[in-house]
């Protein structure tokens, strides 16, 4: 058995942010399909021993088993000493970008993402709502990107991998990114990282509904 197991699956952005954490620190770790699309997170028995949030990922590792993409990446920082803070205030703008990207960055375009371009609803009020909170969230990171390499310091953190998790994700949401240069540079850099692969070429399960 592998030292670290991720109960995850590829539409996952936010497995996604732990799976990246894993394979650039080189750790020893495998994937656990969790199935989403078929109601798996619903089930009392996900609830009661995978996680009583009925999400995914959730990490096993040295008997924890942790949720919360951002708890699980401040884990890894700590016990790998990998991608974390070099300072208290460092580790505070960690948080302070990990908390905005849960609730906004991530939070909005996932939503977005799901709905318009995996379940392909037709556009309404809330497709066109999540669209405009998921560009204002867009515009603060990329105005930050377009100042500095990476989100938190002069180097990758687990920020950035938080940040990630659904920049690479390809189904068209009705938002243009190429226009965003400082978050499409950002990107570029994190490619360039040693390790670094596309969500689903590292997580399991179906990319579309269709599959
Ligand atoms: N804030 C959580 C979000 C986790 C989350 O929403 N996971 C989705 C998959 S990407 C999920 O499992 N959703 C199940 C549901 O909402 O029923 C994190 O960062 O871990």
């Amino acid at each position: 058995m592998a030292d670290y197991r991720l109960h995850s699956f590829a539409l996952s952005g936010n497995s996604y942010k732990v799976a990246l954490f894993l394979e650039l620190a080189g750790a020893d770790w495998e994937p656990i399909f969790v199935d989403y699309l078929g109601g798996e997170t619903h089930t009392d028995r996900y609830r009661t021993e995978v996680n009583e949030l009925g999400e995914a990922p959730v990490l096993e590792h040295a008997g924890l088993r942790l949720s919360q993409s951002g708890v699980i990446l401040d884990y890894l920082a700590k016990t790998t000493g990998k991608f974390g803070p070099r300072s208290e205030q460092e580790a505070r703008e960690i948080w302070r970008w990990v908390l905005f990207d849960n609730h906004k960055f991530t939070g909005y375009y996932a939503t977005l993402r799901f709905m318009v371009g995996v379940k392909k609803v037709e556009e309404d009020a809330v497709t066109s709502f999540l669209r405009e909170r998921a560009l204002g969230a867009y515009r603060i990171v990329d105005k930050h990107l377009r100042g500095q390499d990476f989100i938190v310091g002069d180097r990758p953190t687990i920020a950035d991998f938080s940040l990630a998790g659904y920049v690479f994700m390809p189904e068209p949401t009705g938002i243009d990114r190429s226009q965003f240069s400082g978050i499409e540079a950002w990107k570029a850099r994190l490619m360039a990282l040693p390790g670094w692969r596309h969500p689903y070429d590292i997580l399991p399960g179906p990319t579309s509904l269709s599959q």
